[in-house]
């Protein structure tokens, strides 16, 4: 775990004034929560991406092998992480010099922060499956903020990672090399880093499980011994060894689940092209 020890790092993500208020409010829950947006710092984008390309994480590589290519003319890439953001525009900038890229720092949970004028018709993309990180609730807000963005002759297109075979689900969250627990472990870093806590990300372990029936993975970190973390303006929060965050949930659907969520939030199921073999899909969204 070489990069553990690492506590002080140039802030990256998006300031979040009600980042104290929300941690907090999460670990006094009888069940401690974290959100998975506090992954995403440059290190979390960065482990992210190598946990994409590991042999037992189907997602991207499925997601990616269904897509057809087609260049638009304004990309706008949305990511909670700034210096990772600006980092992959200018990438795609290189790759693609006709393409106009004008990204935008949001944490889509609260927000879209799309800009103001774009071509129409859009294709809105949400892919990589994020939509299973977001509790049933959440999930139709966001759902419904970009129903509310979209135009009658735009599209949404999702990625949505499909039930199967547990095993091979429990798998791609425990991956051999343990990049994803490196991953985990990295959300306690942010705190320290963003918040002055002082966890011991040692001293938390990975533990990532199937529920079969909400149909989700659920990520925690476990306490291995009992201890007490500080967290400036929150004060000592103990642990119980053993005793566990959850900081993510990734949830696992089906067509009928992915129906029920887009009429929630003013969508209908355009186009379902997706081959039953395939452990993760594509989801074509309209206006309803
Ligand atoms: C970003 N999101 C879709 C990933 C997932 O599979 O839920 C995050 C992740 N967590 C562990 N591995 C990957």
């Amino acid at each position: 775990m070489p990069n553990l020890a690492r506590t002080t790092r140039p802030l990256e993500r998006v300031p979040n004034p009600g980042m104290l208020a929300e941690v907090a409010a999460g670990l006094a829950a009888p069940q401690k929560e974290l959100s998975p947006k506090y992954f995403y710092d440059q290190r979390g984008s960065e482990l992210f991406e190598a946990i994409t390309r590991l042999p037992e994480y189907y997602p991207t590589r499925t997601e990616r092998a269904l897509l057809a290519t087609g260049l638009a003319e304004l990309y706008v890439p949305i990511d909670v992480s700034a210096t990772f953001l600006s980092q992959t525009a200018s990438q795609l900038r290189r790759e693609y010099p006709g393409l106009a890229v004008e990204p935008a720092i949001a944490d889509i949970s609260v927000e879209l922060n799309l800009p103001r004028r774009m071509p129409r018709p859009a294709l809105f993309a949400f892919l990589g499956g994020t939509i299973g990180n977001f509790y049933p609730p959440a999930a139709i807000r966001l759902l419904a903020r970009v129903r509310a963005a979209m135009g009658p002759g735009d599209r949404f297109l999702m990625g949505v990672d499909l039930r199967k075979d547990i095993a091979r689900i429990e798998a791609a969250y425990n991956d051999s090399q343990g990049v994803t627990a490196e991953f985990n472990r990295n959300m306690l870093l942010v705190l320290n880093h963003e918040l002055g806590a002082d966890f011991d990300p040692r001293a938390f372990e990975h533990r990532a499980f199937y529920d079969t029936v909400t149909h989700r993975i659920e990520m925690h970190l476990v306490s291995s011994r009992t201890q007490v973390v500080e967290i400036p303006g929150l004060g000592p929060v103990p642990f119980a060894a053993g005793e566990s965050i959850r900081t993510e949930i990734s949830t696992k659907y089906d067509r009928a689940s992915v129906s029920a969520l887009f009429d929630a939030a003013g969508l209908r199921i355009e186009a379902w092209p997706i081959d039953p073999a395939t452990p993760f899909g594509l989801v074509v969204g309209a206006p309803e």
